[in-house]
């Protein structure tokens, strides 16, 4: 029998829908454009709109709620959401060692609520044969917290000269694969590559920052249409499909006071989406080198959807350095880190810690409404490309088929033919929700079974060409995806039977997988917690 062929799994952190240049977005990234010019881009393809619960979802084929990651990795105590993979749940590696396959992961964890010591939530006790990267879901990209290679403190390793988060996932990916084809070329391999960028804080370099001066000042209306007519002209996107309006909190471009300052903030985050792709390149680099590039199934996608989050002017250092240990207080050589989204001060360089705000977020995920967080197709849209030339056989394709996380599993599993398992260490695991897009390697999939979606109370049900979605703590809206994909037109008031129907079907499904009512959720953070993290505060 043939050797099965190898993964690579690229995911990357709070990235919009057409930022990257397969998808019509301004940044320069050659080696995601290979990928998508050489194998299959997805237009409707869905993650779960937020860090932790894609993560769970993506690894193991479930919905969030069903792993114990129903909101982020914060323990809820015994009533809520535990906020760590759960034993009884199993993820890709775990599948995957059954067939002989090896694992490594370099990057963001965020799936366990021990961030210090080693639990059965982090990657080496969930199927990982090695592991380098961060348990916790951001921080510094100069000297993050919670640097780890295997079980092992490693915040050293990010003393060394020139050391940035970004490159130290692609390089240590790329020693994967080499110390792979050295030492175990007879088994197949699994790598997840799971990036931060371009979550904030905007951290990136120089030369990266420089290369995009220019490329934003026509600003975010102006762009926002270039880029829809961008993914029209490419058959991502329907011409019918009008632009969403601009975030109504945001000024047109032609009014925005401290335009410098913005400018910076946007060209800072094509630098951290830029470096990311160097990166990816440097991967395929080592595919190509080791004989593996023709039979590895490479996929790309994001875990959720631009962030309009703004970090404060006046954030509390002890909030963010102290209580949730997602920066540092100083850099490396001692000077002090100045937190917030100061325009006086640009983004960039590790004593600086900012985001880039509502208005570019909007860009981001030109043409859809809403952000990470929501349901809405801004928050949950991503790009997803697929590329294995051994197995694909289109080149530069489109698939229009929706699909979403949990398929990701069931799509593996049928690409190297081995069945999802029923149990984990003698317990049963719940049967797996996602369902394999191998078919649709060949075409378009003519249907596919409902899904669903819950964040923060937020929710979906799409069936067919009809989405329901709400914005909590909002009433249901009814959507025709197919004649208005950019969720403009509301007709919950025409078709109250549909949304009935709709909603019962959400019901059904939010308690069969353990979905917490948000009020239930609320209230237990307002026992729990004294201070609020800054993007929870608007939420309630
Ligand atoms: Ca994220």
């Amino acid at each position: 029998m043939r050797k099965r062929p190898n993964i690579v799994l690229i995911l990357n952190d709070d990235m919009g829908y057409s930022d990257i240049g397969c998808y019509g977005g301004e940044v320069d990234t050659p080696n995601l454009d290979a990928l998508a010019a050489g194998g299959l881009r997805f237009s409707q393809f869905y993650n779960t709109a937020r860090c932790s619960p894609s993560r769970a979802s993506l690894l193991t084929g479930l919905h969030p709620h069903q792993t114990g990651i129903g909101v982020l990795t914060y323990d809820m105590g015994p009533e809520g959401y535990a906020g760590n993979l759960s034993d009884d749940c199993v993820t890709i590696p775990e599948a995957l060692r059954r067939g002989g396959y090896r694992s490594y992961m370099s990057g963001k964890w965020h799936v366990a609520s021990s961030l210090v010591k080693p639990t059965d939530a982090w990657p080496l006790q969930r199927g990982f044969d090695e592991f380098f990267g961060t348990i916790i879901g951001a921080g510094s990209f100069y000297d993050p917290n919670t640097l780890t290679r295997g079980n092992q403190d490693a915040s050293h390793e990010a003393r060394a000269d020139g050391w940035f988060y970004t490159d130290a996932i692609s390089d240590q990916a790329a020693d994967y694969v080499r110390r792979h084809a050295r030492e175990h070329a007879d088994q197949p391999f699994f790598l997840y590559m799971a990036y931060t960028a371009p979550h904030w804080p905007l951290h990136a370099h120089d030369e990266d920052i420089a290369k995009y001066r220019g490329r934003f000042d026509a600003g975010w209306d102006t762009l926002r249409r270039e880029r829809l007519e961008r993914l029209v002209a490419s058959g991502l996107l329907r011409p019918d499909w009008p632009l969403s309006d601009r975030d109504p909190s945001q000024p047109p471009w032609t009014e925005a006071e401290q335009k410098a300052w913005l400018l910076r903030c946007m060209e800072v985050y094509a630098a951290q989406i830029d470096r990311m792709d160097q990166g990816i390149g440097r991967l395929l680099d080592a595919l190509r080198e080791t004989g593996c590039h023709d039979d590895t199934l490479v996929i790309f996608l994001a875990d959720n959807g631009a962030c309009a989050e703004d970090i404060p002017e006046g954030v509390t250092v002890d909030v963010l350095v102290e209580q949730l240990m997602i920066a540092r207080s100083h850099t490396r050589d001692g000077r002090p880190v100045r937190f917030g989204n100061d325009p006086a001060i640009m983004p960039g360089a590790e004593d600086t810690y900012q985001s880039y705000g509502t208005a570019w977020a909007n860009l981001s995920n030109t043409p859809f409404r809403l952000y990470k967080h929501w349901i809405h197709e801004g928050g949950i849209a991503t790009p997803l490309i697929l590329h294995w030339p051994r197995g694909i056989p289109e080149r530069g394709g489109l698939r229009h088929t929706p699909s979403y996380l949990p398929d990701i599993m069931a799509t593996l599993l049928d690409v190297v033919r081995i069945d999802y398992p029923t149990e984990r260490d003698g317990r049963p695991v719940p049967p797996l929700e996602g369902h394999s897009l191998r078919p649709a390697f060949d075409a378009d999939l003519a249907e596919r079974p409902p899904m669903f979606w819950e964040h923060e109370g937020n929710a979906a049900v799409r069936i067919g060409r009809w989405k329901l979605v709400r914005r909590y703590p909002g009433p249901w809206e009814l959507y025709d995806m197919e004649r208005d994909r950019t969720e403009l037109n509301d007709l919950a008031g025409r078709h109250p039977d549909r949304v009935a129907d709709m909603a019962a079907r959400y019901e059904a499904w939010a308690e069969r997988c353990g979905v917490i009512p948000r009020e239930r959720v609320l209230e237990m953070m307002r026992q729990q917690s004294g201070e609020t993290a800054f993007w929870e505060k608007e939420d309630a």
